[in-house]
């Protein structure tokens, strides 16, 4: 087992993550810029390294820092969370180069996986539904379109080098195309040096269902049920839960067991999350696959029991899982609020400051996961990510109320927070009676 980890990450997922080290016995390393000087996980590591100025891409986004930091302290591991270099392939295949473990996939399967298209056809060659679409990536708006005629409209152009929504447009007449396809095409040069287009006929009022998996480097791989994470707003998770409202046992077992087929394919190691489209007739389509721990692995762990960064941290130091399919069971239900830095009244403008004062929420079946504190100051060039507020209860009638109620209880005043427009989230009647799809949070602030 690794002697010591270096965290390359800030915030609630650095804190989360030297939490599970100090539970392994493991020594812990922070990096941090100089805007993160007081920050709670320099406080609570082992160890603490500056790695630059305030700008991410003078420091948490420097590899080459990073990896001096780590050779310095004698780290054996880097853990990158999420975000920052957390799906770089250059980094991962770095760390590889200076007998560094990197918690995560190898740098061979970020980048085919990063290829967004590539992962498409390789999601085919598996049998993994996927929504029709172009075999071949496309550069030429001319050509292009001849796909989109044949495919049928509406369809939605993705940049290959894309993911998470950035890059996308969806074309709903033939008349549009060629002008949405370009300027997406540009975009994706001037976001990620890469033209390289697909698309796929647009899947209407759509669920986002993700299916997290754990492989380890000997060819076990286990899924540990799904996520709803429809509940977004231009492209940001708000709120989400496990397990997915309404999803038959037949249909959750098909998405289960396609998710397993697609990391197999992929030959994947570590944690990581399949995205599926599922539609109101039931049929679910593989999106993208995401290569990282990510922010919502904290319901799966409250539905499951599992430690997923403990499970990372091993995969990583070569031990054989030793969960079985049939040892996953999915019990209760787990809900997460994101509390985020920022005003809803205005346009949700990000709100860095002090914080004044601190009071969460606690007791039976309560998590929140922050690295708040009373008397700190939120910085402002990193994302608005204050607080995870997790609930687990029995069922979702009841993680609700727990939602409700803790959202009431919490109070972080000092800045101005998205806590009372999670409340009218959850109180919606779309969202309580479980049957929203990803258009569900335009629609409510459309109302308003
Ligand atoms: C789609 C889709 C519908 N049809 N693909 C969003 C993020 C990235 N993972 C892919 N995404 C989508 N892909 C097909 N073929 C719907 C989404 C989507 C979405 C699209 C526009 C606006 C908001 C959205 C929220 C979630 C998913």
């Amino acid at each position: 087992m690794f002697k010591k980890i270096l965290i390359a990450n800030r915030g609630e997922i650095a804190v989360r993550i030297i939490r599970a080290c100090k539970e392994m016995g493991i020594a812990t390393v922070a990096v941090y810029s100089s805007a993160d000087k007081e920050a709670l996980h320099v406080r609570l590591a082992d160890e603490a390294v500056c790695i630059g100025p305030a700008p991410a891409k003078d420091s948490y986004l420097k590899m080459d820092r990073i990896l001096s930091a780590t050779m310095a302290s004698g780290a054996d591991a880097i853990h990158p969370g999420f975000g920052f270099l957390s799906e770089n392939s250059k980094f991962a295949d770095l760390c590889e180069k200076c007998s560094i473990a990197f918690i995560g996939p190898t740098s061979k399967v970020i980048d085919q996986m990063g290829n967004k298209s590539a992962a498409r056809n390789t999601m085919i060659a598996a049998g993994v539904p996927v929504v029709p679409g172009s075999k071949e990536i496309m550069i030429n708006a001319e050509q292009a379109k001849k796909q989109a005629d044949a495919c049928g409209y509406p369809v939605i152009i993705k940049a290959s080098a894309g993911g998470g929504g950035r890059g996308m447009r969806i074309a709903r007449e033939e008349k549009d195309f060629v002008h949405l396809f370009e300027t997406a095409r540009k975009e994706a040069i001037g976001a990620f040096g890469d033209g390289s287009m697909y698309m796929e006929r647009y899947v209407e009022k759509a669920r986002h269902i993700e299916v997290q998996i754990l492989a380890d480097q000997y060819g076990n791989v286990v899924h540990l049920g799904e996520r709803d994470c429809s509940v977004q707003r231009r492209h940001q998770k708000m709120i989400e839960e496990a397990p997915a409202n309404g999803l038959s046992e037949e249909l959750r077992g098909q998405i289960g067991e396609a998710a397993v087929r697609a990391a197999k394919a992929a030959r994947y190691t570590g944690a990581g999350t399949i995205e599926f489209l599922v539609d109101g007739a039931g049929n679910y389509y593989f999106m993208e696959m995401n290569t990282r721990i990510q922010v919502e692995h904290g319901i799966t762990e409250l539905v499951t029991g599992v430690d997923l960064i403990k499970e990372q941290i091993k995969i990583a130091a070569g031990e054989r899982l030793d969960l079985r399919q049939k040892d996953i069971v999915i019990r209760g239900h787990a809900i997460e609020c994101r509390i985020n830095a920022e005003c809803p009244k205005r346009n949700f403008l990000p709100s860095p400051g002090t914080i004044r004062s601190l009071h969460l929420p606690g007791g039976n079946g309560i998590r929140i996961d922050t690295a708040l504190y009373a008397g700190y100051t939120i910085p402002p060039m990193y994302d608005s990510l204050a607080a995870k507020l997790m609930v687990y209860a029995k069922d979702r009638d009841e993680a609700l109320k727990k939602m409700s109620s803790a959202l009431s209880e919490l109070l972080i005043e000092g800045i101005d927070t998205n806590i009372d427009f999670q409340y009218e989230l959850i109180h919606h009647p779309r969202f309580l009676s479980g049957e929203f799809t990803t258009d569900f949070v335009e629609e409510v602030l459309s109302q308003q």
